[in-house]
């Protein structure tokens, strides 16, 4: 199976396994990653890790033996359905860590950047090279480098298509951290730092920080005035604030 989706105690795991192409999106892997992030939406993993079959990808971006020959039509539908798959993850209930364990390029980097938080192992390379292809990135690659790593890096990485290595990739934020060993494993104990948390209040918080860059700050002030009301109002927050007068830990049912 090109993407396969495991549970690993409380967290589900895609895993991108084409790697004789080392990891390329089809077409059809695109079809099947959105099937898998709607089983994830529906489940109740307490977080998502994404990764790359292998040593040596996590995705090298879209098929480019695919992208050939394909009228106006056809590309557009094609990087309208990319798009709209890697957008699941912007809604799952739950956050996401991309673990990129070689190379990310291209729509393998646009992937990445669709998850909530990225890490690099050491060998990590890290691109957007389709303006090497006569192309641009389709996948939300645009829109979403910039949010991360600002608009100059952005312009400067996407006119260029250089390719960016781990330790870079920290320094300009385009990943959290580099971590050692399996991918799993370390994504796991990434997340494992934020998942004990009411998963309703980290929904919430990562609504507000995702809007802080899209709206003006008057309306994100607003929003976020919304959405911590909205978060008074869980039994979780009820709990938290109980648990810190009685000098324990609370307990968070996710309600
Ligand atoms: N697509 C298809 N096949 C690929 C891809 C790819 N993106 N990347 C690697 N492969 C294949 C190779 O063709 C090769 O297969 P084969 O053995 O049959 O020839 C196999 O994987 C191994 O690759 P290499 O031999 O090239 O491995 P190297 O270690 O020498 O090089 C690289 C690794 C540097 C990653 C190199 O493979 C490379 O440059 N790959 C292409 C990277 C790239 O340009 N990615 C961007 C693609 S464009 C994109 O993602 C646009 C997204 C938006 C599109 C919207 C459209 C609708």
């Amino acid at each position: 199976m090109p993407v396969t989706l495991e549970r690993r105690g409380a967290f589900a795991v895609l895993t991108l396994d084409r790697q004789e192409a080392l990891n390329a999106l089809s077409f059809a892997i695109i079809d099947d990653i959105g099937e898998r992030l709607d089983a994830v939406a529906a489940s109740d993993a307490r977080a998502l890790i994404v990764t790359g079959a292998g040593e040596k990808a996590f995705c090298a971006g879209a098929d480019i033996k695919e992208l050939r020959n394909r009228g106006q039509a056809a590309q557009r539908r094609g990087a309208e359905r990319g798009q709209a798959v890697f957008a699941k993850l912007d809604t799952l209930p739950m956050p996401s860590v991309a673990v990129i364990n070689g190379y990310a390029f291209g729509g393998g980097l646009e992937l990445a950047l669709a998850c909530t938080f990225r890490l690099a192992t050491p060998n990590a390379k890290l691109g957007l090279p389709e303006i090497k292809l006569g192309l641009i990135p389709g996948y939300g690659g645009t829109q979403r480098l910039p949010r991360v790593v600002g608009q100059a890096r952005a312009l400067e990485l996407i006119m260029t298509g250089r390719t960016v290595e781990a330790a870079e990739a920290e320094r300009i934020g385009l990943v959290s951290a580099i971590v050692e060993g399996d991918p799993v494993d370390a994504g796991i104990q990434f997340a494992e730092t934020f998942t004990r948390y009411s998963l309703p209040a980290l929904a919430l918080a990562r609504a507000a920080v995702q809007r802080a860059l899209t709206v003006p700050l008057h309306e994100g002030l607003r929003m976020e005035a919304d959405l911590s009301t909205l978060a008074f109002q869980t039994r979780d927050a009820e709990e938290g604030m109980a648990a810190f007068s009685e000098k324990r830990r609370p307990v968070f049912q996710d309600e």
